[in-house]
């Protein structure tokens, strides 16, 4: 028999991605999808003519629905991908961040131990969780942990890094929801006796990513630039922290390795690459053949966040040794996709 998964946040970037996956592995595909006035399935727009594939309209922070899709499906494998996933948004939202990260995650887990207590559980953790904590090897060759904020030379010069046994400090509403909600996977994992993971994903783009998020800000910027929609400046925040970008087609696969695994655990999904927000302009602006991407970049306070996560580098050796995963997008690559897409699409539109 086909096997049954529940996808809650399937119309979202990753959640694209990974309908696709489990519908090409022949999964019967339940996709949670919340009430909207407009179409929000653009990105699972080619999917809807799957027979594999039913959207079921319902809201993480609704328990009664929470509780009534888990009894009546009882999926193999639940993957939670819902989220308010803009970490800026949460210093605005805070209450509202914790109400969907946070106890919507409890929500799913309760329901499981309730009823469908054989489902395997995915949830969505974070590089967020560490705030500012990072992780470095001395000269002595002694593991030295710690949790200042670091500027970008330093952390290069450290080789600086975060794995499974880095600690978490959150700095931003957000990753002390995504925080809270890793915890409750161990401790139902080890009250409860479910097969609960967490997948500590570093940032992962595609040309999928919603148009808040910095990447993205900037190939969507570039694409409407050269199809001659803008001739606004690109508004930016700080350029200069760092972060562990890789391919959200690559990060999907990870999530559906853990439930295949054979105990349930937590893995750090990474690259094990860093580059700053300005080496993602350099690159982008360079692959689109515009020059000198500082003239078209001006600097505001109104993307700055009050307490930033400054830099981002995971080892995901656990998981590249235990789930037999690593990436294959370069970070070279994965610009080169999002500016492609972006320049395509845009043309498109200015044409129509
Ligand atoms: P995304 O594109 O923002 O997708 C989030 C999804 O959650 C959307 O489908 C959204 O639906 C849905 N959602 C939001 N609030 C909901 C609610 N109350 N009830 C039901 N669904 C709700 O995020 P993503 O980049 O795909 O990330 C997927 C998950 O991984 C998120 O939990 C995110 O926090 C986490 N994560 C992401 C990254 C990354 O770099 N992408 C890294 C680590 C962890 P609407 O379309 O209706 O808003
Ligand atoms: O910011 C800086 C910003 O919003 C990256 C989410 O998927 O990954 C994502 O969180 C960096 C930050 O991603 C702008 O201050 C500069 O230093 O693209 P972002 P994020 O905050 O790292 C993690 C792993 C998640 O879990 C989250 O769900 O870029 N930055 N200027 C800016 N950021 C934004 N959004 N917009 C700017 O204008």
């Amino acid at each position: 028999m086909a096997k049954k998964a529940i996808i809650f946040g399937i119309n979202g970037q990753d959640g694209s991605y990974l309908a696709e996956l489990l519908l090409s592995k022949k999964y019967k595909v339940y996709g949670v999808t919340r009430r909207s006035s407009v179409n929000t399935l653009g990105r699972i727009s080619s999917l809807l003519d799957n027979k594999n594939l039913k959207l079921i309209e319902g809201d993480v922070t609704d328990p009664a629905f929470i509780y009534s899709i888990i009894k009546d499906i009882e999926a193999n494998e639940v993957y939670n991908l819902a989220a308010q996933s803009h970490v800026g948004e949460s210093f605005n939202q805070p209450a509202y961040t914790l109400e969907v990260d946070l106890k919507g995650v409890l929500y799913i887990l309760d329901a499981i131990v309730k009823y469908s207590k054989s489902s395997k559980f995915y949830q969505a953790s974070t590089s967020e969780m560490y705030g500012s904590c990072f992780s470095y090897i001395d000269n002595a060759g002694d593991r030295i942990e710690s949790k200042t904020a670091i500027c970008r030379e330093d952390f290069l010069k450290l080789n600086a890094f975060q794995d499974e046994n880095t600690h978490f400090i959150p700095n931003s509403p957000y990753a002390v929801a995504k925080y809270g909600a890793h915890n409750l996977i161990n401790i139902y994992r080890t009250a409860h006796k479910i097969f609960a993971c967490s997948g500590i994903l570093f940032n992962h783009e595609s040309p999928r990513r919603g148009e808040l998020f910095v990447t993205r800000k900037i190939t969507n910027w570039i694409g409407k630039y050269l199809s001659g929609q803008t001739k606004s400046k690109l508004v930016l925040g700080n350029i200069n922290s760092l972060r562990d970008w890789g391919h959200a087609k690559d990060y999907v696969k990870a999530m559906y390795l853990m439930l295949q695994s054979d105990k349930p655990d937590d893995y750090v999904i990474s690259t094990g690459k860093t580059h700053s927000v300005a080496d993602f302009l350099q690159e982008a602006f360079s692959f689109a053949g515009i020059k000198n991407w500082k003239s078209y970049v001006e600097i505001s306070n109104t993307f700055m966040r009050p307490f930033e996560v400054d830099a981002l580098r995971g080892l995901s050796n656990k998981a590249q040794e235990i789930l037999k995963w690593k990436p294959t997008y370069s970070f070279k690559d994965l610009v080169q996709d999002m500016v492609e897409s972006d320049i395509n699409g845009n043309k498109v539109c200015s044409d129509s």
